[in-house]
């Protein structure tokens, strides 16, 4: 299925009905495939219980039929070629033409039957994770059934029982097939209105995964433990990744779950969100409070709900540094102030590809067009209106726009600043509009420090040898 056709079967119900018809007789439902990493528009279900779905991150949700009342679903295990950003593909193993395979979508009290045919070249299998299910449906090769070996199709059936966030990978040498990109998104909305999972607006999803690629390669390396130079959501690297845009006073919801070795704290700019649940299921409300930076530990779920209240360009990404970066070379000598100057030159001319850090910081990177082995990315890319963002790997841009129309998922281009709102270079007195502000802002902190005055202990400092200080 090209993306035309899924655009057309994502949205008018009566070509979905009419290919489940032609192939309803089948033993088996045809496996849809998806070419491209785009972000494909949400799946409006055509068949069974109605539900707000979801759009996943440069990803998709997979098609399904209704057979006596199952959902079947198709699944393929296979080698694959994604783009992890535009100049950069990766061969990796994944689910339907792409890693990470398309979102499954179902409905609480929903009965699932998912057939997964093997096209790797070595066995697999499939666990389902978070699910309440047959203890012979959890997928673990060896131990709770055997080996889905190379060439062969079978299938899990269980009822969604419980709704929330969940995910799909192999429990079959898991380390080299977790690390070519074998894993996917499931999500169970719930049958009706649950008192702790809210409706919103726009609700997308994604997972977190890394991958070890030499630049200039394009097959990662699965022993990879720490190292990895890829850092990626939904396999997509900045500025691959695609923005999250919304209205203005929409409630969204991000769900977020990491596959890779190390743990990612995810960091909203602008707006403070709560957790408001994870793969073991929604969390109590006394669990919640604000946060602007949530921890999504190895082998976790989290979903994070907010209302989008701020118009403009806001950063959403992974707090650690070197997780917003692509390939560098980890040898490379920290130079910042020293004078090399004249001396890259003499030992380019011995090792010709000899690089340094910048003697004023890795800034210059981003401007910099080096030369780079075919098939990598820069370090550190993307350019937004002010020039290069300085950003690679976890990075992306959640787009708050008053105009945006509702359902409307498509980028609206780069925030246009309101004048006078933007951080600009001191001349010596400031704009009327931050003038205006101030009396407004002396009153306040006076305000403040009366209250501190009559209500907050008194803070008595002893500097070591000094007198006492008030504060
Ligand atoms: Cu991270």
């Amino acid at each position: 299925m090209n993306r035309r056709n899924f655009f057309q079967g994502a949205t008018l119900g009566a070509v979905v009905a009419g290919s489940v018809g032609r192939v309803a007789m089948a033993a088996i439902p045809e496996p849809v495939t998806m070419t491209n990493a785009n972000t494909a528009p949400p799946l409006v279900p055509g068949t069974g219980r109605p539900y707000n779905p979801v759009v996943t991150l440069n990803g998709w949700t997979c098609p399904w039929r209704m057979r006596d009342g199952v959902k079947e679903f198709h699944l393929v295990a296979e080698p694959v070629v994604r783009e992890i950003a535009p100049g950069m593909k990766a061969t990796l193993w994944g689910y339907n033409g792409q890693s990470p395979g398309p979102t499954i979508e179902v409905v609480e009290g929903d009965r699932v039957r998912i057939f997964l045919t093997n096209k790797l070249p070595e066995h697999t299998t499939m666990h389902w994770h978070g699910q309440r299910l047959p203890n012979g449906m959890d997928g673990v090769g060896g131990l709770t059934q055997p080996q889905i070996p190379v060439g062969k199709t079978f299938f899990y059936e269980f009822e969604a029982r419980r709704p929330g966030t969940f995910m799909y990978h192999p429990h079959a040498d898991e380390m080299t097939q977790m690390a070519m990109g074998m894993m996917g998104f499931w999500v169970t909305h719930p049958k009706a209105r649950h008192p702790l999972i809210n409706e919103v607006q726009r609700d997308f999803c994604f997972l977190l995964n890394a991958y070890d690629v030499e630049p200039g390669a394009s097959t990662p390396k699965p022993n990879t433990m720490l190292d990895f130079n890829l850092w990626t959501w939904n396999s997509r690297a900045f500025p691959g990744i695609d923005t999250l845009n919304v209205r203005l006073g929409d409630k969204v919801r991000i769900r977020v779950g990491n596959l890779t070795m190390t743990n990612h704290p995810i960091h909203l700019h602008g707006h403070e969100f709560v957790v408001s649940g994870s793969d073991g299921g929604p969390w109590p409300l006394a669990a919640r409070c604000p946060e602007v930076t949530t921890d999504v530990a190895v082998g976790q779920m989290r979903q994070l709900e907010f209302l989008a209240d701020e118009e403009g360009d806001w950063a959403f990404h992974c707090h650690k540094s070197h997780h917003t970066m692509n390939p560098m070379g980890h040898s490379v000598p920290n130079l910042i102030g020293v004078d090399h100057r004249g001396l890259l030159g003499k030992i380019q001319r011995a090792a010709p590809d000899y690089m340094v850090m910048g003697e004023r910081g890795m800034a210059d990177m981003g401007e910099m067009s080096m030369p780079l082995p075919d098939n990598t990315l820069p370090m550190m890319t993307g350019t937004g209106p002010y020039g290069p963002i300085e950003m690679g790997g976890m990075f992306t841009t959640l787009k708050v726009r008053q105009n945006q129309k509702h359902g409307d998922y498509s980028d609206p281009g780069w925030f246009k600043q309101p004048a006078g709102t933007r951080a600009y270079e001191w001349t010596g007195k400031l704009p009327p509009t931050y003038s205006d502000l101030l009396p407004a802002t002396r009153a306040q902190t006076t305000a403040t420090a009366q209250d501190r005055a009559t209500s907050a202990p008194e803070l008595r400092v002893k500097k070591p040898g000094g007198s006492q200080h008030d504060h």
